[in-house]
């Protein structure tokens, strides 16, 4: 009975212990940690300083890149451009085409006569061997040239594009002579077939240079022999090719003008000359009878066009950041639980395949956070966040430091870009979740207390009282009230006889004879089994 109680006791005790150390948790301890945003003007609304700022990084070219706050987010802006300068056209000497003058080439001589006129760059040449024999006439050259300023440094842009048109005219006497000509009176050449080698030809020519000619690099040709013009033979269909009206030069491959352009602004990233060339090559084909006649009636550079596409050169290491010097995290008994960044970034346009490593930079504290690519050709035209959920960034914020966030767009890339690319980015979030790790033993003393005193009291009680029977209780209880002279209860005892008697038939039990009958085997059974038993016994001891 008294073990019992002890038992009920205790789990009574317990239970109180429990219940204390809840309640007092309840009260007590510190309340979950909520993350706290730790920027400011996360959502980027202007104005957006002081609080956010924006540096150049220190490599690259930095005017390739800049940022615009507006419209309540960031914009990077990469600069590309396009541009398309007609840098001479129509007619040397007109409006549009101006500073045409005329040189010589090195040492040869001038034709024989020659000046820029209203419709172009005009040249008469006769050579006569009759009244003035000799050579010097053969190879006159004549070079007009003028100087062309591009619109832009071109040291930051590339030639895309580009386009030279040169027309030009000529006129002829029948006694220039051609691969065609032919003596039709005489059936014979009309030239001396031995002194005759190419014949006669005029070659009208480009060339780009730098503005002190040093590199000259011919980008258009014409040769007149290339078309025979001269004396043809009509008689053997052969017709007589005396003038050339209107007709461009044959130019080079886009590229091999585009490269001589650049060529020609190597040294100057502005200006580069332009030259349109003329070699008049007289050859002394015909002997006797006042030797050889060359009659160039005119030979005419009509108009000249030369167009220029170029983009803007964004240079690889090109940077710049949005930063945000935050708030330390500061305080004692405190760790950082977790830190999460997050922000939204899209892009205006395609970003283009050829700069493919380009890409968003996040540093924390001047660290590059490494573990999140973020490419710029994976940017979307609508707001995406960097990461859904966010970048853990917990290893990269210390205690007692400031948090310096900056998102940079890093250019890992040299390539041309023909137009202002935006990258936006909005709602940049960083939440930091600090927890208080001061040791709170308020708890736990009241537990402890709570338990010292809910065990003193099971045990008191047990040592006091309920290690005694019933009897000796009630008879203790009666000496203490004697004792202390209380007014007591008429107590009633039982005789002693009539005590054993009740505990007699409180034991004694009522046999069922019934149900023991079938258990009782029968005396012969009994006897027969005992001496089977005996018999065995002698057996094992005496070995019979
Ligand atoms: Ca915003
Ligand atoms: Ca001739
Ligand atoms: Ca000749
Ligand atoms: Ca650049």
């Amino acid at each position: 009975m008294a073990k019992k109680k002890i038992v009920i006791g205790s789990i009574i005790g317990m239970l109180a212990i429990g219940s204390l150390v809840y309640v007092s948790y309840l009260l007590l301890a510190p309340v979950p940690p909520i993350p706290q945003s730790w920027l400011e003007n996360s959502t980027l609304d202007s104005p957006i300083g002081p609080n956010w700022f924006w540096e150049y990084g220190t490599e690259g070219d930095n005017s390739d890149i800049d940022i615009v706050a507006s419209q309540d987010r960031v914009d990077y802006r990469i600069l590309g451009e396009k541009a398309t300068a007609r840098l001479i056209y129509g007619v040397p000497n007109s409006s549009t085409s101006l500073g045409w003058e005329v040189f010589n080439n090195s040492n040869f001589m001038l034709p024989d006569n020659y000046s820029i006129r209203s419709y172009g760059c005009w040249v008469y040449h006769f050579l006569d061997e009759s009244d003035e024999p000799g050579q010097v006439h053969n190879f006159p050259s004549i070079h007009f040239r003028t100087n062309i300023s591009m619109p832009v440094d071109m040291s930051d842009y590339i030639i895309t594009d580009a386009s030279l048109e040169v027309v030009f005219n000529a006129s002829v006497d029948i006694n220039v002579d051609s691969y065609n000509d032919w003596d039709n009176t005489s059936n014979t050449p009309y030239i001396d077939a031995d002194k005759f080698l190419i014949g006669d030809s005029a070659n009208f020519y480009v060339q780009l240079s730098d503005t002190n000619y040093s590199y000259p690099f011919r980008v258009a040709n014409f040769e007149t022999r290339d078309v025979a013009l001269g004396q043809g033979d009509p008689g053997r269909g052969f017709e007589e090719i005396l003038n050339i009206t209107d007709q461009e030069l044959n130019y080079v491959d886009k590229e091999d003008l585009i490269a001589a352009l650049n060529s020609a602004l190597e040294t100057d990233n502005k200006n580069l000359a332009i030259t349109l060339g003329l070699d008049i090559y007289c050859e002394d084909n015909r002997a006797g009878s006042g030797g050889d006649q060359d009659l160039w009636n005119y030979l005419i550079f009509k108009s000249c066009n030369l167009t220029v596409t170029y983009e803007k050169k964004i240079d690889y290491f090109t940077s710049i950041s949005l930063n945000q010097g935050g708030e330390e995290v500061s305080g004692t008994n405190i760790r950082i639980a977790d830190a999460n960044l997050n922000f939204k970034y899209k892009i205006n346009d395609t970003w283009p395949t050829s700069a493919p490593l380009s890409e968003i930079r996040i540093y924390l504290n001047n660290i590059f956070y490494d573990r999140q690519t973020i490419k710029l050709s994976s940017a979307n035209t609508s707001f995406q966040e960097v990461r859904v959920g966010g970048l853990d960034v917990t290893d990269f914020i210390d205690l007692n430091t400031e948090v310096n966030l900056s998102i940079q767009i890093f250019l890992a890339d040299n390539f041309n870009l023909e137009k202002v690319i935006e990258i936006s980015i909005d709602d940049v979030y960083i939440y930091i979740t600090i927890v208080d790790i001061s040791s709170n033993w308020i708890p736990v003393i009241i537990g402890l207390l709570a338990a010292m005193i809910g065990l003193t009291t099971v045990f008191g009680l047990y040592f006091k009282i309920f290690q005694y029977p019933p009897m000796v209780r009630k008879i203790r209880r009666l000496k203490k009230k004697i004792k202390k002279g209380r007014k007591l209860k008429e107590l009633t005892f039982s005789e002693r006889n009539v005590i054993i008697e009740n505990n007699i038939q409180s034991k004694t039990q009522i046999l069922n004879l019934e149900a023991l009958k079938n258990e009782i085997k029968p005396l012969d059974a009994k006897e027969e089994e005992i001496h089977n038993i005996n018999q065995k016994i002698k057996e094992d001891n005496l070995g019979i």
